[in-house]
C-alpha cells in the first residue's frame, strides 16, 4: 500500500525546500496543527457532552457565542501564545488583538496571526460541519517593538500563509503557504494528519452556487440576476444550489467540485455578514491560489485595504469563471 505523507512529513520537507526558512512558520503550522486536534477532539464531543448551546458572552458583532467557539478560542490562543511564536493575534471572537511578548526575547517573533477559531458555529447543535480559518502575516513595524494595529490591517494579498480546518465526516486541514493548496485528513485513530488532497485546484467553471436565497429579497439587482442565471434552462444551467451555511465546508465542496459561494450585502447590511480579515482574505487567499477566484463583486478581495479589525465585505468566491460573470451582471446593473 502506497504510504501517504504525514503533514509533520509534508512541513519539514517544504522548509527544507525554503533555503533561508528561519523555521519560524514550520513552528507556526505545527502549532495550528496540534491546536486543530484539540479543537477537533471537542467538536467531535459536542453530543455527548452538555457543552453545547449559549454560554452568555456576546461577542463583538452582538451575536450569541456558544460554548465551543469560546473554547476554539482559547485553544488556538493558547497554544500560539505558550509556544511563544507569533507577537500578535487577533480573533473573530475577541475585541482587540493580543499582544505575543515572549520572555527571552523582546517581541523578535515575525508573525501576527488571524483567526476565525469556530466558524459557523451555529450549526454545532444540528450536528453540521463547522471549522478553522486562519491567517498569517508579517509584521510591518519592525521586529523588536510592540505589534500594532497596522500590522493587522494589512491587504490580504500580503498573507504568507492561510488555511482552514474542516471539522466534517473527515476532519481536514488544507493551507497555502503562497506554493498552492494542499488538504490533509487526519485520521483519528492516532491523531495524525495525512496529505489526502495534494495540489488542490478549483475546476475552472462548475455547475453548483451557494447563497443563503432566503435573503433574496435584500440582495442587489446584480446578485438578484446572477441566481436567475443560474436558474435559467440554458447551455448546462440550471446549476444545483447547495448551501450549508457553513463557510468552510460550502468552500471546501466548490474547490473539489466546482462552484460559487455568494454572501452579497442586502439591505439590511451594507457590507455583508462576512469578516474581511479572518474569513474572507484567508479564503480568497487559498482561492486564488487553487486557481480560484475571490471579489468583493466589482474587485479583488486580497487588494481591499482593511481599516477595521472586524470590517465585513461582500464576498463572491469559486471557480474563476462562475465569479468572471457573477462580476458581469453586478457592473451591468450599477
Ligand atoms: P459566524 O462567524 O457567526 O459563524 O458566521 C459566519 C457564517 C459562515 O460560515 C456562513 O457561510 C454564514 O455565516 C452563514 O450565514 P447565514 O446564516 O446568514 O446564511
Ligand atoms: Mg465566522
Amino acid at each position: 500500500m502506497k504510504k501517504n505523507k504525514t503533514l509533520g512529513e509534508f512541513i519539514i520537507e517544504k522548509q527544507a525546500e525554503f533555503k533561508y526558512s528561519s523555521g519560524e512558520l514550520s513552528k507556526l503550522i505545527n502549532a495550528i496543527r496540534l491546536a486543530a486536534k484539540v479543537v477537533n477532539h471537542e467538536v467531535n464531543k459536542a453530543g455527548l457532552v452538555d457543552i453545547i448551546g449559549a454560554s452568555g458572552d456576546t461577542n463583538i458583532q452582538g451575536e450569541d457565542q456558544q460554548k465551543l467557539d469560546v473554547m476554539a478560542n482559547e485553544k488556538f490562543i493558547q497554544t500560539l501564545s505558550n509556544r511563544e511564536i507569533v507577537c500578535g493575534i487577533a480573533s473573530e471572537e475577541e475585541d482587540d488583538f493580543i499582544t505575543i511578548n515572549s520572555h527571552d526575547q523582546n517581541h523578535q517573533n515575525k508573525y501576527v496571526v488571524l483567526i476565525d477559531p469556530l466558524d459557523g458555529s451555529s450549526n454545532i447543535d444540528v450536528n453540521v460541519s463547522v471549522g478553522t480559518i486562519f491567517s498569517i502575516y508579517r509584521r510591518i513595524t519592525p521586529i523588536g517593538t510592540p505589534v500594532t494595529m497596522a500590522d493587522f490591517l494589512q491587504p490580504g494579498r500580503n498573507q504568507v500563509a492561510a488555511g482552514y480546518v474542516v471539522y466534517g465526516t473527515s476532519t481536514m486541514l488544507v493551507y497555502t503557504t503562497g506554493h498552492g493548496v494542499n488538504g490533509f485528513t487526519l485520521n483519528p485513530a492516532i491523531g495524525t494528519f495525512y496529505l489526502s488532497h495534494p495540489n488542490m485546484q478549483f475546476p475552472e467553471n462548475g455547475n453548483i452556487y451557494s447563497v443563503n436565497e432566503g435573503n433574496y429579497i435584500h440582495f442587489p439587482q446584480g446578485v438578484k440576476d446572477y441566481i436567475k442565471y443560474c436558474q435559467a434552462e440554458e447551455d448546462n444551467r440550471p446549476y444545483t444550489s447547495r448551501y450549508i451555511g457553513s463557510l468552510v465546508s460550502d468552500f471546501h465542496r466548490n474547490m473539489i467540485k466546482g462552484g460559487i459561494y455568494l454572501y452579497p450585502k442586502s439591505s439590511k447590511s451594507q457590507n455583508g455578514k462576512l469578516r474581511l480579515l479572518y474569513e474572507c482574505n484567508p479564503m480568497a487567499f487559498i482561492a486564488e491560489q487553487a486557481n480560484g477566484k475571490a471579489s468583493d463583486g466589482f474587485g479583488r478581495i486580497l487588494d481591499i485595504q482593511p481599516d477595521e479589525l472586524h470590517q465585513r465585505t461582500p464576498f463572491f468566491c469559486g471557480s474563476t469563471k462562475m465569479v468572471d460573470k457573477l462580476e458581469e451582471f453586478m457592473v451591468k446593473s450599477h
